[in-house]
C-alpha cells in the first residue's frame, strides 16, 4: 500500500501575514484547539513540535488513509486537515 498526502487548509482566521508567518514559531499539531492533541504528530498541547521561521519543517509517515485534523498550539485560530488517500 502506498500512501500520499495532502494539506488542505480548512481556515485561518484573523490577520497573519507573509511576514509574520516567517517570524514566527508554529506547530502542526494533530487534533484541534477545541479538543486538543491527540498526541498522533507534532508533539502535544504540553510539549509541542516547534516549526521555526527559518525553513524549518516537520514530517510525519502515516500509515492508514484518513482525514486527519491537526492546529498550531501557539495560535489556536490556525487550522488545517491533512488528507491522506491511498495511492
Ligand atoms: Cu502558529
Amino acid at each position: 500500500m502506498m500512501l500520499t498526502g495532502q494539506i488542505l487548509l480548512k481556515s485561518i482566521q484573523g490577520t497573519l501575514s507573509h511576514g509574520s508567518m516567517r517570524t514566527s514559531h508554529h506547530t502542526a499539531t494533530s487534533g484541534s484547539p477545541e479538543s486538543g492533541s491527540t498526541g498522533m504528530f507534532g508533539g502535544t498541547d504540553d510539549s509541542p513540535e516547534i516549526i521555526g521561521p527559518e525553513g524549518d519543517t516537520q514530517s510525519f509517515t502515516f500509515d492508514e488513509a484518513g482525514e486527519f485534523e491537526y492546529y498550531c498550539t501557539l495560535h489556536p485560530s490556525m487550522v488545517g486537515t491533512v488528507i491522506v488517500t491511498e495511492g
